[in-house]
């Protein structure tokens, strides 16, 4: 991928565990690589598809200035998701905090951590078949939205479909969305929870009714296998109330674990039968 680099930007800040620090404060040097597409800035030579790396420089001096941190690991940290979220073309950053004259009791040169953080992408399942389903759909996106680390992107059309899973229960409707997110899948599954409770969801009956159902599809290429959660969701492949508008978002996106398109794994349930969704 393109990057912009920023080699040495030196910011005097007061970071450190020691009262004397805290106190007089020292020099610090920030040196940053953002990874990101650099195509069309060059090629209508228009800043506003690139980030401005003088806004940049300064949003690092207010993240590094404006809070004083324990540790520089929290200082970096900090300044990354800041830079992250000020600045929507920067896919990932990589950034060396230095820290040069940190009281250690020898001689050195230098002492700096380097840490990396990007935006991820998840798609989210989201159903509903109690009460007014289209505003617990609507509960589900406001929940991600209202996230600082999430941005619901697209949401794909919304499908009456007929209940999966055996248990005699009312229409559902389903839909997926796509998510930007700075949050781990952990993380990420948590606010899930949290919005499915928000919206009054009870754990009564498994794949019984819900008034809010959000499940975690995929999480950029990864898969994860924890007695919390599963990532891509093990079931995607056997619902079309799922495929469909993933299919519709993201058609020829490859499933991790299978090796197949969305597309091709909505043909082939297609093929093979049993359809909950009501119209296509
Ligand atoms: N968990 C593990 N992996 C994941 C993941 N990728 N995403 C764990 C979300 N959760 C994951 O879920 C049970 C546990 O799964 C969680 O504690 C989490 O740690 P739950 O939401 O508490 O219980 P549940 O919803 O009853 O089970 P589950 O498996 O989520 O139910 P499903 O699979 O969502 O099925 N028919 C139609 N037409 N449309 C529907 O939307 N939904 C269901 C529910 C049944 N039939 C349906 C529909
Ligand atoms: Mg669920």
């Amino acid at each position: 991928m393109d990057q912009i680099r920023i080699q040495g930007l030196r910011i005097y800040a007061r970071h450190g565990v020691y009262e004397e620090e805290r106190k007089l404060g020292q020099s610090f040097y920030v040196d940053a690589r953002l990874d990101m597409d650099l195509r069309a800035a060059g090629e209508r030579d228009d800043l506003d598809f690139s980030a401005d790396y003088g806004a940049v420089c300064k949003k690092i001096v207010e993240v590094m200035t404006g809070e004083d941190f324990r540790l520089i690991e929290a200082a970096a940290h900090r300044t990354a998701q800041e830079v992250l979220l000020s600045f929507p073309a920067v896919q990932s950053i990589t950034l060396t905090l230095h820290k040069p004259q940190a009281p250690i009791a020898l001689p050195f040169e230098d002492v700096a951590v380097r840490i990396k953080r990007g935006w991820h992408t998840a798609y989210v399942a989201s159903g509903s078949n109690l009460g007014d389903r289209e505003a617990f759909l609507r509960m589900g996106i406001d929940g991600l939205n209202a996230h600082p680390l999430c941005r619901v992107e697209q949401v794909a059309p919304v499908y009456e479909t007929t209940p999966y899973g055996g248990v005699e229960q009312g229409e559902f409707l389903n839909t997926v969305m796509k998510v930007r997110t700075l949050l781990e899948p952990d993380q990420l599954l948590r606010l899930l929870q949290e919005t499915e409770n928000s919206a009054g969801r009870e754990r009564k009956v498994h794949w019984g009714p819900r008034t809010l159902d959000l499940d975690l599809l995929l999480y950029d290429d990864r898969i994860l296998e924890t007695p919390r959660l599963i990532v891509p969701h093990p079931d995607m492949e056997n619902r079309d109330f799922v495929l469909k508008p993933l299919s519709d978002l993201a058609p020829g996106l490859v499933h991790p674990v299978s090796g197949q398109t969305i597309l091709g794994l909505l043909r082939r349930l297609e093929k093979n039968g049993e359809l909950h969704v009501k119209s296509m």
